[in-house]
């Protein structure tokens, strides 16, 4: 039986992943961190006491910033694939704490690929790389040989990760890949990012249970695709003879502003736009009433400005297909959170 380890199981990604890798027979070991309230909410639908029988989800705690955590799950599980997708994910709090973000984005991976070196196992390593690595627009659509050129301390930790992969697949001949993902989104991505920042808020307002949503830029551009398509992707990469590095995108770019026109509209709240810079303000027509203003907090010291991904050479060697439409991906964003808004005023009385 294949074994896999996946740190950042508890994820958006950790946890579509484990579901796509329980499905195919795995045993999937995940490495969750000690956090004072529960942080297991994304995958508690998969685990099960593990004095049951047949059981193959395993939580160990462990974490990224300590390599002789990384070093025992090695030993006592042997995995043959991990999956590193654990990381301070955050853009804009990379600039808050950006050594923090260094030694987990950055360090966490040379502390995996070190211990897996160490210990000798034949293990097949994926790196969670991203687009942010491209940063400032160098080329569009932006593929496997457009240059980086990161644009915060994330994308900077993220681009040695990157390139200590590629330097240990080099060095030592592991069979280690780089899937440079495009923006993924999903009823699971967490609250703070701009897309479900969007839909649960425009569902909330929608119920009354808040006024108004405050964003950051509205003109920033991203290829958002869906992460229950993406982690595919992210196993095909391991099923591969030889490893290298793929990037996942849509091939589609749209603005934030937009994102958040389509989600509006679905709930009938159609948006019209007044106003200038940070003076600009998102009005519902249907009421009059403003739903959307901007709070420059949002606002990052050095912004990326657009993203879009060319994905022909994971289609072409990985045989990877996206499933999920622009549309698609809003429609269940907008209705999941809608549902949760309904149990939020439902327990309001
Ligand atoms: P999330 O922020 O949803 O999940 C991050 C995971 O990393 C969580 O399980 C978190 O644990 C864990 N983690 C954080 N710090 C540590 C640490 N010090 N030690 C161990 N685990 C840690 O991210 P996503 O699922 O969206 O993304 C998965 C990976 O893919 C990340 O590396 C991200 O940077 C990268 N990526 C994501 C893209 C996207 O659009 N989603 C695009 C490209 C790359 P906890 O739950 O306890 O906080
Ligand atoms: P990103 O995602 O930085 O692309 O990183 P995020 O959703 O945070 O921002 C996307 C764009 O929206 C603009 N924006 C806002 N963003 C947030 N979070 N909150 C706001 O209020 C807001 N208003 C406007 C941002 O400025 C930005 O341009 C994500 C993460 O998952 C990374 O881990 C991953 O590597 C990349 O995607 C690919």
């Amino acid at each position: 039986m294949k074994k896999a380890l996946i740190t950042g199981i508890t994820g958006q990604d950790g946890s579509y992943l484990a579901e796509l890798l329980l499905e195919k027979g795995y045993e999937v070991h995940g490495m969750i961190r000690r956090s004072s309230s529960f942080n297991t909410g994304r995958i508690n639908h998969l685990y099960r006491d593990p004095h049951e029988k047949d059981v193959r989800l395993f939580l160990h705690y462990g974490d990224l910033n300590d390599a002789s955590s990384i070093n025992r799950l090695l030993r006592d599980i042997k995995p043959t694939e991990i999956y590193n997708l654990g990381a301070q994910s955050h853009v804009r709090v990379s600039f808050d704490v950006p050594e923090y973000t260094g030694e987990v984005d950055a360090l966490g991976t040379v502390r995996i690929l070190e211990g897996i070196r160490e210990t000798e196992l034949n293990t097949r390593f994926y790196q969670a790389s991203s687009s942010e690595l491209y940063g400032k627009v160098v080329e569009t659509p932006q593929k496997e040989t457009t240059p980086f050129y990161p644009r915060s301390p994330y994308a900077c930790a993220k681009a040695y990760s990157f390139y200590i992969t590629m330097n240990y697949r080099e060095s030592y001949g592991m069979h280690a890949s780089n899937g440079i993902l495009f923006n993924h989104e999903s009823p699971r991505r967490g609250e703070t990012f701009v897309t479900r920042k969007i839909t649960r808020a425009a569902a909330r307002i929608k119920l009354g249970l808040q006024d108004c949503l405050y964003l950051g830029n509205l003109d920033a551009k991203r290829d958002w695709g869906f992460a229950g398509d993406y982690v595919e992707a992210m196993w095909r990469m391991l099923q591969q003879d030889k490893a290298d590095d793929y990037v996942i995108a849509t091939g589609e770019t749209y603005m934030v502003r937009t994102f958040a026109e389509k989600v509006f509209a679905r709930l009938g709240m159609p948006l019209a736009w007044e106003g200038k810079g940070t003076g600009e303000v998102g009005v519902d027509t249907a009421t009059g009433k403003i739903v959307i203003r901007i709070d420059p907090k949002y606002f990052r010291p050095a912004e990326v400005d657009l993203l879009l991904g060319d994905p022909s050479k994971a289609k072409r060697e990985l045989g990877w297909e996206l499933k999920t439409s622009f549309e698609q991906l809003v429609t269940m964003m907008t209705d999941a959170d809608l549902k949760q808004a309904e149990r939020e005023k439902r327990a309001e009385g």
